[in-house]
């Protein structure tokens, strides 16, 4: 299983105009494919965060890998799992995600984990998930992902998408959005992202949201940190009810000192609504506090940046030894992307939440694998049976990508900067805004 090349391919794919707190999704989001082949011909394949620096942070270690052995490099290179050090202060409060460069080094060894990993699973004839300790289920869960949105459906000029979903700027329209996801993908549990419209709004989408869909779709609220303690407090008390039985308060404010005042003071009116976070704790070194402090009960793994598919697992352990959920983050991602995700989610035995992602979000008109779209049906993607990721590339899928991110003016997410040129020319991003 020695490596005989490293091809690394920046492609472009377009992604509709989603809101958040970071500001407005550009046109195209960026994505990296790594492909390492072996001396044998096999090639392994991975899925990561998009434009030059990740792509830079690939090529240094060119010289590492060529000429590696696919499960050896895995042990050689371990150390980078730990990122760049920085302990506590590595939130991504402030951050886009995949953007920390204390997680550079993590980043890069995920990327490389995973397409070594589809290496050896098809050398030696097994599915990625049992290979990296087994799965302990067949099917992985997703939840629905809704995002408040301006009107179109990604791409520019004539390589713009359908609008499946159109404008979505009010609860109503939220409603409906979930609604047409709900029918064509059958996710059973709903996250909205907020931090976009004054928190009335979104709790009024919240609570649409319950008294359409029921109790037997479980809620969740994302305002990626734009709300202030006091408001966060009040919206846990609001939507004490819509939040309960399997919902969660993910990244109302920032900071561990926050979310753990906000859970003391909600406990102490009797409401048992978790905080979830992607940006307060991305690290293990961030679960000591965390732990002391119980300020974040359900942690969203990652394997793009937390290090990889065995660093989720053993975050999965620690946190059900220290009594934490687990759910998972997702970004703008494509189906190799997807299904890294499914098997690393399929091989943790202990994750407690149907996972997130975008995916709904991308057009098969992007899609880089062979045959297309991978199915979700009722909320779920099956494992299959075949070695590897049980995918391969779709070359002139992937030469379309690449001809979009020649064309494509930046070579960095930057949502603010979308905000500016469509939204308000003067918006910066306030934390805390409300
Ligand atoms: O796609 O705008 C977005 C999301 O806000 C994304 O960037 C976040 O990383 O999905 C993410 C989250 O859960 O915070
Ligand atoms: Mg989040």
């Amino acid at each position: 299983m020695k490596i005989t090349d490293l091809r690394i391919h920046s492609i472009a794919m377009a992604d509709p105009p989603l809101r958040s707190s970071y500001g407005l999704h550009q046109p195209y989001a960026l994505r990296n494919v790594v492909e390492v082949e072996s001396e044998d011909g096999i090639i392994g394949i991975a899925e990561t965060y998009g434009g030059e620096r990740p792509r830079e942070a690939l090529e240094n270690l060119r010289g590492k890998i060529v000429g590696a052995d696919a499960l050896r490099i895995l042990g050689d290179l371990q150390t980078l799992t730990h990122g760049e050090g920085g302990g506590i202060e590595r939130s991504q409060v402030n951050l886009v995600p995949g953007e920390n460069p204390l997680d550079t080094s993590a980043r890069t060894y995920a990327a490389i984990e995973t397409a070594c990993l589809d290496l050896v699973g098809q050398s030696v004839g097994k599915p990625v998930c049992d290979l990296i300790g087994g799965r302990v289920r067949e099917k992985v869960s997703f939840s629905a992902y809704l995002f408040y949105k301006h009107g179109g459906g990604g791409g520019e000029g004539d390589d713009t998408r359908e609008d499946e979903y159109g404008e979505c700027l009010t609860p109503g329209a939220i409603v409906n959005q979930t609604r047409q996801m709900i029918e064509k993908y059958g996710f059973e549990s709903i996250k909205l992202k907020a931090g976009v419209l004054d928190p009335e709004q979104e709790v009024e989408t919240i609570r649409q949201l319950r008294q359409e869909f029921g109790k037997a779709y479980p809620l969740r609220i994302d305002p990626n940190s734009a709300w202030k303690l006091d408001t966060s407090l009040e919206i846990g008390r609001t939507l004490k009810e819509e939040l309960s039985e399997g919902g969660y308060l993910e990244d109302p404010c920032a900071g561990l000192d926050d979310l753990c005042t906000l859970r003391r003071q909600l406990l102490a009116e009797g409401i048992d609504t978790p905080n979830a976070s992607n940006v307060a704790v991305t690290s293990f070194a961030h679960l000591p506090e965390n732990v002391n402090k119980d300020a974040v009960q359900v942690v969203l793994c990652d394997h793009h940046y937390w290090g990889g598919m065995r660093q989720v697992q053993h975050l999965g352990k620690i946190c059900q030894v220290f009594g934490l959920g687990l759910s998972m983050h997702s970004n703008s991602h494509l189906g190799v992307s997807l299904m890294a995700m499914a098997h690393v989610a399929a091989a943790t035995p202990h994750l407690t939440y149907d996972c997130d992602t975008h995916y709904p979000w991308q057009s098969g008109i992007d899609e880089i694998v062979e045959g297309g779209r991978i199915p979700i049906t009722n909320g779920c993607v099956s494992i299959p049976e075949k070695p590897g990721l049980g995918i391969t590339l779709d070359h002139d899928q992937l030469s379309r990508g690449r001809e979009r991110y020649e064309k494509c003016p930046y070579r960095k997410r930057d949502d603010a900067a979308e905000m500016r040129k469509y939204v308000d020319p003067d918006w910066q991003r306030i934390l805390p805004r409300w």
